[in-house]
């Protein structure tokens, strides 16, 4: 099983709502590691970089406009597979649709408003993560490894 990283947006509905740590915890519990964390308020250039697969999209200025309208939190996960187990723990886009037990389907009620994003491959991985974290992360182990990712 490769060991990947992904990057998470907590967005600023997550931040604004009080849910910043309601939804790191379940990444925690799921034994993935925290290897980037930083509060950002995220500049319009840098969203559009982010965002630049949906520039043509009509929901664009208004997907632009909700990234930046308030702090968010990006975050870096570490683990087996990362990249499609946080998927599977975020949910589908439209928080109506989610099923419950996933953080949109417990959490968001809406397809814009839908409180986290994460990286979708690990081409998308590799792009984002030049964007949030040019200045590097930092590598650790979690000291119950050996009891949480033993096949
Ligand atoms: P996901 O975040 O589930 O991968 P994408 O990549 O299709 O979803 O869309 C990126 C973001 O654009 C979504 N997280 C959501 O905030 C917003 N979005 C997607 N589709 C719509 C839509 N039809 N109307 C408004 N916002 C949308």
């Amino acid at each position: 099983m490769p060991v990947q990283r992904t990057l998470v947006l907590l967005k600023p509905d997550a931040v604004q709502r009080g849910l910043i740590g309601e939804i790191i915890s379940r990444f925690e519990r799921k034994a993935l590691r925290v290897i980037g964390m930083k509060l950002t308020k995220p500049s319009q250039d840098v969203a559009a970089k982010h965002y630049a697969e949906h520039k043509e999209r009509p929901f664009f200025p208004s997907l632009l406009q909700f990234i930046t309208s308030s702090p968010l939190v990006a975050l870096v996960l570490e683990g087996d597979d990362a990249i499609a187990v946080v998927r599977g723990l975020i949910g589908p886009t439209d928080g109506r649709k989610a099923p419950p037990g996933t953080i949109r389907g417990d959490y968001a009620l809406s397809k814009s408003n839908n409180l986290v994003h994460a990286s979708d491959s690990p081409e998308s991985a590799e792009r984002e993560l030049a964007i949030w974290f040019s200045e590097g992360l930092v590598s650790w182990k979690r000291c119950d490894t050996v009891w949480a990712e033993t096949e």
